[in-house]
């Protein structure tokens, strides 16, 4: 049994199996197996399993009642014991029924994608609107399933107990008590979702655009995210290492501030339950002045990811066709060989900053082209001020962008880009006083 030392106290690992189907009719699609496989690896390292065993199978006609033919069947019955583990993953969905069949005919716990992933959110959320939304998603899931046949499992673990054994009191929970809990969530999420709600619109009083950034696990937002805030949250190589949304104020190279937010990120095939327990927390996504796409171009499935990324944006009704409040972030460009690179390096901005988070290299592009985009969407206007007005020649500095400037003995004019939204502000906290006492004048 491996031992691993987390935070100062040991852990014990659980003993895991790993088991990729890859079915027939999966054949001549993009996935290479070995990197699903992989991938799987690190979503079960993600929670601390150790795995024993991990292997592709090839599935040629799938077996309603257990996935896999006999022959599979035997062998793992054999390789399990051999082992000793105490769960068998395997990396694709599972109907109640095969996954049943499979714990009696392995004599051990079993859970498919879903289940494992279901259990990293459960380990990784911190907040109390995220362990709402796992939980509930977990209990959806549950709901359909009641299985729960692996009671000779010592709980080890704070998860969600998908993993874990007894002392889950509910092991034998009904369908009834399921549905109670169900309500009981919701309702309290409701409660949390009202009170982010009223906090959302102070937000709003606060001018700043929001940017949010989004992508596929592990292609480096939250490193993004720290360097870009100059902050230090949680990075790591570890899938789905963050989950709760983050958000920082930032002051781009003109002046203007924006709030930039990091998200949970995607993966292919998320559970359908986790989409829509998340598209709470990703309303962010969905109000955002900008998404910023983060991709790790140096992952062989990138193309692959993309495609999965854009897959859950527009799940959560995000338009990703020729959006102009898009735009792509090429990460981790430092691990790409020269010639790879040079194929980046043709990239029009509109496509893609090429960029490496690590190395810093490329975020002056970035922060250029976010300027530029959140620009794009706003107005400018000529003011004219008088230069002892300091208040509201710093309030435009603040919250605008200066084009041009003329002094002029008692006047400062200022050619300036606006959100509408600050400019009526403007207008109304300067231009009423200033109008009467101080003959401003503001004009398009
Ligand atoms: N070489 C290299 N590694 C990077 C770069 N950006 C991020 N990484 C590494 O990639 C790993 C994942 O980075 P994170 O920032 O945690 O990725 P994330 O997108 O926030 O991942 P999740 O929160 O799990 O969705 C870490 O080990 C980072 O150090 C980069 O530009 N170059
Ligand atoms: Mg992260």
């Amino acid at each position: 049994m491996a031992i691993k030392e987390s935070s100062g106290s040991l852990k014990i690992l659980q003993k895991a199996i790993l088991l990729h189907p890859n079915f027939r009719h999966n054949v001549g699609s993009n996935r290479d197996p070995n990197l699903r496989l992989t991938e799987a690896k690190g979503l079960a390292e993600a929670i601390s399993l150790d795995i024993v065993h991990a292997e592709i199978i090839n599935v040629r006609s799938i077996k309603p009642s257990t996935l896999f033919g006999e022959g599979v069947i035997k062998a793992f019955s054999e390789i399990v014991s051999v082992h000793q583990a105490e769960l068998v993953i395997i990396d694709s969905s599972l109907s109640p029924i095969q996954q049943r069949n499979l714990e009696k005919l392995w004599k051990t716990k079993i859970i498919d994608r879903t289940g494992l992933i279901l259990e990293i959110f459960g380990e990784r959320a911190q907040t109390a609107e995220g362990r709402l939304q796992v939980e509930l998603a977990a209990l959806l899931y549950q709901k359909s399933r009641l299985v729960r046949s692996w009671t000779h499992l010592e709980r080890q673990r704070g998860g969600l107990g998908f993993i874990g054994g007894p002392g889950e009191t509910q092991l034998e929970v009904d369908r009834r008590l399921i549905s109670e809990r169900i309500s009981k969530i919701k309702k309290e999420l409701e409660k949390v979702v009202r009170t982010r709600e009223l906090h959302r619109k102070a937000r709003k009083r606060v001018p700043y655009p929001i940017v949010v950034l989004v992508g596929y696990t592990n292609a480096g937002k939250s490193t993004l995210f720290n360097v870009l805030t100059n902050s230090e949250v949680f990075a790591k190589d570890l899938l789905f290492a963050t989950l709760d949304p983050t958000m920082r104020q930032v002051r781009l190279p003109s002046g203007r501030d924006i709030i930039l937010s990091d998200t949970v990120g995607f993966i292919s095939e998320l559970p359908t339950q986790l989409v829509a327990a998340f598209r709470a927390t990703l309303e962010e996504v969905l109000e955002a002045d900008l998404v910023i796409h983060v991709r790790d171009v140096s992952h062989p499935e990138t193309e692959q990811q993309k495609l999965d990324v854009l897959e859950v944006l527009k799940k959560l009704g995000i338009e990703t066709d020729d959006n102009p409040c898009m735009l792509e972030v090429l990460n981790k460009i430092d691990l790409l060989s020269s010639e790879s690179l040079m194929h980046f390096s043709v990239y029009s901005p509109e496509k893609g900053i090429p960029l490496s988070a690590l190395t810093k290299d490329g975020i002056d592009n970035l922060l250029k082209l976010i300027d530029h985009k959140l620009a794009a969407s706003l107005d400018i206007f000529t003011v004219e001020i008088e230069s002892t007005k300091g208040a509201a020649i710093a309030w435009l500095y603040q919250h605008g962008e200066i084009l041009e400037r003329q002094d002029h003995d008692e006047k400062i004019h200022l050619k300036v880009r606006l959100t509408k939204e600050n400019r009526l502000k403007y207008e109304k906290a300067y231009l009423k006083n200033s109008a009467k006492h101080y003959n401003e004048k503001v004009s398009s």
